[in-house]
């Protein structure tokens, strides 16, 4: 396999993470921002965009989240209850339309260079309120359970830690009012075979 990957998104490294920890394996084309590579490759890319997972048989399949959900069939990280793969592609789903619109765009507006202009004081504002209460829903949910979804890591929480695991470092968010959350992150970090952004 093939995976066109963007070395700073976590999208990118949710896929590499996931591929770490069940003992996948692929090439890596990287397309940073600002690397000519990025422009070159968006032929390769249905959506324009990365990650893209070129499968043996020549199928690009793209969506960080839908690659997950292909590269965990079989493994430890899908559920096998049905109720529990709903509940995951909940999780999956959210973080997509709410997590990742609001923690992931204040890291890249806080990171990015050619995103500085739109990193108004007054947006990163309204994107610390609104990442703290969506930080509040993870806090909530995982105060009295280990894992997003029943009682091991699944892809759900494969999804959740690369935009939540670097909220602070690159987000400019504060974990220290979310220890449930904290103690979530150290689990996943210490899952056997994990790999570092
Ligand atoms: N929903 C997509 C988002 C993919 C996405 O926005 N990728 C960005 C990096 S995080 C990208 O490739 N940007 C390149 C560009 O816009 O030219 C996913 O989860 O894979």
């Amino acid at each position: 396999m093939i995976l066109y990957n963007m070395p700073s998104s976590g999208n990118s490294y949710k896929v590499r993470l996931l591929m770490a920890l069940t003992g996948q394996k692929a090439d890596l084309v990287d397309v940073e921002y600002g690397d000519p590579a990025l422009n070159a490759a968006k032929a390769a890319l249905p959506f324009g965009k990365a990650p893209v997972l070129v499968l043996v048989d020549g199928t690009h399949l793209a969506e960080s989240n839908a690659i997950l959900w292909h590269l965990a069939q079989g493994t430890a990280f899908w559920p096998s209850e049905t109720l529990a793969q709903a509940q995951a592609l909940s999780w999956m789903f959210w973080e997509q339309n709410q997590h990742e619109g609001v923690i992931a765009v204040r890291a890249a507006l806080r990171t990015y260079p050619h995103r500085a202009a739109q990193a108004t004081p007054e947006r990163l504002a309204a994107l610390l309120e609104q990442g703290n209460a969506l930080l509040q829903i993870m806090e909530d949910h995982l105060s009295n359970r280990d894992w997003l979804v029943g009682n091991a890591a699944s892809i759900a929480d494969i999804c959740l830690y690369a935009y939540t695991h670097s909220a602070e470092t690159r987000g400019g968010y504060d974990l220290t009012p979310y220890p449930a959350i904290r103690a979530w992150l150290d689990r996943v970090a210490a899952l056997p075979g994990y790999a570092s952004l």
